[in-house]
């Protein structure tokens, strides 16, 4: 099994995954503060600054960049990782579920994947299916070699319904989610931020020597959002997978500098 500090997702040891999957997941409204966003070329432009180690897509947007990079001879864009898995925000369902779209198969022979990702809704009424479906995802990876990124988001009745817990962003929820990471298999955890570095060490103490990333969040300003990131990196971290807060903004470059120095330099 190879490492993933040998996968092109990593530099030094930490990633910058830029992650594109919000038409998806949140829907436009996401692009309604920086209406350009919702064009996926530039955001594909955005992923050629030298701190970023992978986008994040999903399959459509996915054959989209590689027929972008082949048009327009890029020769240095982002590593590719495939997000398998998605939702809406338009679904009434009973609870939280991410179902699959894409295949490891098609992912690696046919959109040519550096690393493919997968959404855990562990505490849902669904969890059981979506453990099978990881199950399947992780051996395949295993198959060709390409590294799993877990975004492991507990939420749900699970979650909801039991009073040890605060919320998704409880200290507690985000390590067992983390811990769900190194034992089902992922070589990389996204968690979301549980509020404190103290809440960030607690995750990893559950990991080991798993990677994890923080789960960028809303938009905030440059010093909020740098402040969350180092803490983090501080306490072990290993990077951050973010959306809105680099494709909201009207020149992103500032801060993916500032960003790869925390990362990569310091
Ligand atoms: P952001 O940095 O914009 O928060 O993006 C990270 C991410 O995990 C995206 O990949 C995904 O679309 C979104 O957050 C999902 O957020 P949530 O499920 O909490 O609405």
């Amino acid at each position: 099994m190879e490492s993933v500090d040998d996968s092109p997702i990593t530099r030094n040891g930490n990633s910058l995954i830029l992650a594109y999957d919000h038409g998806t997941e949140h829907g436009p409204v996401d692009f309604e503060p920086m209406p350009k966003s919702a064009d996926p070329t530039h955001v594909f432009e955005v992923g050629r600054h030298s701190a970023v180690t992978a986008i994040a897509l999903q399959k459509g947007n996915a054959e989209y960049y590689r027929n972008w990079e082949t048009e327009h001879a890029v020769d240095d864009a982002a590593p590719l990782l495939v997000k398998l898995n998605g939702n809406s925000n338009l679904a009434k369902r009973d609870d939280y579920y991410s179902p699959k779209q894409c295949s490891v198969e098609y992912a690696v022979e046919h959109l040519d994947a550096d690393a493919i990702g997968y959404t855990m809704y562990a505490g849902s009424l669904h969890e059981d299916e979506m453990w099978k479906e990881f199950r399947e995802v992780q051996e395949a990876a295993r198959q060709y070699s390409v590294p799993i990124v877990m975004w492991s988001y507990p939420r749900g009745k699970g979650i909801q319904e039991n009073d040890a817990y605060s919320g998704q962003d409880d200290p507690d929820v985000v390590a067992y989610g983390g811990r769900l990471g190194l034992e089902l298999g992922a070589d990389v955890v996204k968690c979301k931020y549980p509020g404190s570095q103290e809440g960030w060490r607690q995750l990893e103490d559950a990991v080991g020597d798993l990677k994890t990333v923080m789960s960028g969040g809303s938009k905030r300003s440059d010093e909020e959002f740098l402040a969350d990131v180092s803490a983090t990196v501080e306490a072990g971290g290993n990077g951050l997978a973010v959306g809105r807060n680099i494709f909201q903004r009207e020149n992103p470059e500032g801060l993916l500098d500032k960003l790869e120095t925390v990362l990569f330099e310091e």
